[in-house]
C-alpha cells in the first residue's frame, strides 16, 4: 500500500527535495501527496511545485491564536488523508490537540543532537557551548518540544572556524540522507511508537536513537529495501 505523506515546511525546503528525490527511485512505496507551509513566497513552495506536489500557503499570521491556526492546519491536512506528517524545517509550535490528533504519525527533523539544544538558535549554542560535536535528529513529535522519542542521529565534528553558517550547512548535509533513511523506515512499516516508544523492526529503539552511520548501506537511493 503507497503511504501518502504530508510535509509542513516554513523556508528552503531543502529537507523537503531530498525527500522528494529519494521518493523518485521507488514512487511505488509513497507520495508526496502535499506540502503546506507557514510563510509565503518561501522557496520550498517552489521546489513542491516543480515536482509536481500540490502546495498549500497558510500563514499564521492570518489567524488570532495558536489553536485558530492549528485547527485550520488540522482542516487543510486532513483533506490530503496523510498516513505520515513530516516537519522539515517547520518553524511553528504546535498546539496540544494538533499533536494529538496525528499521534504516532508525525516525524520532526532537529538541528541537533537531541536531548542537547531543543529549541531553536542550534548552532550557535553549539559553539558558545565549545562543544566538539553538533548534529541532527529524526523524532516523534510529542507534546513536549523536540522531546518526543529519538529515531535516529547523524553526528559531525565541530571544526576550528566554525560559523553558526558552516555548522548550518554541514549539518543539513547530513539531514539530506538521515530523514529520508527514517521516512523509507516508516514508509515500508518498520518504524512505529508503539506505548510511546519509537520501535524498529518491532524492537524498541535505544533512548538515544539509532546512529546514521550504522545505516550506511540502507542509503544507496535503490536500496531502501528492508
Ligand atoms: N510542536 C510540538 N508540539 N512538539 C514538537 O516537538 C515540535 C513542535 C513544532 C515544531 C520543530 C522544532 C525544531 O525542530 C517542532 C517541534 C519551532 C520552535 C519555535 O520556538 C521551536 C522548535 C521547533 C520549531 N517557534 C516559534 C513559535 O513561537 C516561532 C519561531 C519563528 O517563527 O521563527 O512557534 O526546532
Ligand atoms: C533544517 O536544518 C532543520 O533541521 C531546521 O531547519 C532547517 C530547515 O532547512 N529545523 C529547525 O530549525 C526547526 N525549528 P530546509 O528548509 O532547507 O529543509
Amino acid at each position: 500500500m503507497s503511504c501518502r505523506i504530508l510535509v509542513l515546511i516554513s523556508g528552503s525546503g531543502t529537507n523537503l527535495q531530498a525527500l522528494i528525490d529519494s521518493l523518485r527511485a521507488r514512487p511505488t512505496e509513497g507520495q508526496i501527496v502535499a506540502v503546506v507551509c507557514n510563510r509565503p513566497g518561501a522557496l520550498g513552495i517552489e521546489r513542491a511545485r516543480n515536482a509536481n506536489i500540490p502546495a498549500v500557503t497558510l500563514d499564521h499570521k492570518d489567524y488570532p491564536d495558536r489553536e485558530t491556526y492549528d485547527q485550520a492546519l488540522m482542516e487543510q491536512i486532513d483533506h490530503f488523508e496523510p498516513d505520515l506528517i513530516l516537519l522539515a524545517g517547520f518553524m511553528r509550535i504546535l498546539t496540544e490537540k494538533f499533536v494529538s490528533h496525528y499521534r504516532g504519525l508525525l516525524l520532526n527533523i532537529h538541528p541537533s543532537l537531541l536531548p542537547k539544544h531543543k529549541g531553536l538558535h542550534t548552532h550557535q549554542r553549539v559553539l558558545d557551548a565549545g562543544e566538539g560535536e553538533h548534529g541532527s535528529t529524526v523524532h516523534f513529535v510529542t507534546l513536549e518540544l523536540d522531546g518526543g522519542p529519538l529515531i535516529v542521529r547523524a553526528r559531525i565534528p565541530v571544526l576550528a572556524g566554525d560559523t553558526p553558517a558552516s555548522l548550518a550547512a554541514r549539518v543539513q548535509e547530513q539531514e539530506h540522507h538521515l530523514y529520508p533513511l527514517a521516512m523509507h523506515w516508516f514508509v515500508q512499516g518498520r518504524l512505529r511508537l508503539i506505548d510511546d516508544q519509537a520501535c524498529l523492526d518491532g524492537s524498541v529503539i535505544p533512548p538515544e536513537g539509532l546512529k546514521l552511520e550504522d545505516f550506511n548501506n540502507d542509503l544507496r537511493e535503490d536500496s531502501y529495501a528492508s
